[in-house]
């Protein structure tokens, strides 16, 4: 397993109190900044980026799961009368290991990491979130992926009687996303279980969920219980509701505008009402380590 720019730690060494660090300590720990085994941990990697991240607050009260409303603190009123344990996540398609996969047995095999990572919604607003998880990678190869997969396809939960955002046909339920499998397999992806060391809130997509920090927000799927592995291009939820204005793609880029808006810059979610949008960057800022994948792409084609 590949960990590069993290520290690490294994449930094993997590205290029984989960830790909720405040913009102080995580100062602290940027100061403190170690580079371990050579290379950057995450802390000193988002301080030399100037990288600070929201507080809880912000990260867990304004939020996009229209599973439970279109408002942004719908997530935050509505998503803690959902049923998160037991859990299962089905993982099937082109795996040598087809099968259920119990929430609880994956933690025990994963190892649990912080990624301080930027996200950008589509919406064109923007946060910095220090997230725990695990590299997709590694519960791809869990189920052990079939030569000829080309793609993996996700799938959020859908249970109605705890989702009343499903009553309205915003989206096509469930919620459906879509990555191509170098992209799935990348170092940068990840899924997060926690923020700030606790368990992720339900609103934030309990108990488990996608980051893909270089593209769009929506790609981000939440609350996932499928993921197939196939060999063409899966459908995706914003893509079917608007082809023109949602692409598979979705990677965060400055040049390509939204059909109704720009794209150019963004509002920082914390940064108070007169603050001054900030530029967007190419790829969200990941583009040494991801524009790679898109070599001889198109974008503003493949967006
Ligand atoms: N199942 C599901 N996943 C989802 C969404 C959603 O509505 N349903 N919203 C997406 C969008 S548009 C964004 S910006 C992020 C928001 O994640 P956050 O609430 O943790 O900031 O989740 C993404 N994942
Ligand atoms: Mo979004």
């Amino acid at each position: 397993m590949a960990h590069r720019w993290t520290n690490t730690f294994t449930r094993a060494d997590a205290t029984p109190e989960p830790i909720f660090l405040n913009r102080r300590q995580i100062i602290a720990g940027l100061a403190a900044g170690s580079v371990a085994g050579g290379l950057f941990s995450t802390r000193a990697r988002a301080q030399a980026e100037g990288l600070e991240p929201n507080d809880w607050e912000e990260i867990t009260q304004y939020n996009n799961y229209y599973e439970f409303g279109t408002g942004k603190d719908d997530p935050a009123r509505l998503a803690g009368q959902l049923t998160t344990s037991p859990w299962a996540i089905e993982i099937d398609g082109m795996v040598e290991r087809p099968g259920t996969y119990d929430f609880e047995d994956i933690l025990s095999e994963m190892t649990i990491e912080e990624r301080i990572y930027r996200f950008r919604c589509v919406e064109a607003w923007s946060m910095v979130v220090p997230w725990n998880g695990f590299e997709l990678a590694d519960l791809l190869d869990m189920a052990g992926v079939q030569d000829g997969a080309r793609y993996v396809a996700f799938e959020t939960l859908l249970r109605p009687e705890e989702m009343p955002g499903v009553s309205r046909p915003v989206l096509e339920w469930p919620y459906v996303e879509g990555l191509r499998l170098d992209e799935a397999r990348h170092p940068l992806t990840i899924m997060a279980t926690g923020i700030y060391g606790r368990d992720i809130p339900n609103q934030n997509g309990a108990p488990i969920r996608l980051v893909v920090p270089w593209k769009y927000g929506f790609k981000s799927i939440k609350s996932i219980v499928r993921i197939t592995l196939t060999d063409s291009e899966p459908p995706t939820s914003w893509n079917k509701a608007n082809p023109r204005e949602y692409g598979f793609y979705s990677n965060v880029n400055p040049n390509v505008d939204h059909p109704r808006w720009s794209q150019a810059t963004e509002r920082e979610i914390g940064g108070g009402l007169f603050s001054p949008r900030k530029p967007t960057l190419m790829f969200n800022g990941y583009e040494d380590e991801v524009a790679a994948l898109y070599e001889g792409m198109d974008l503003s084609v493949n967006f």
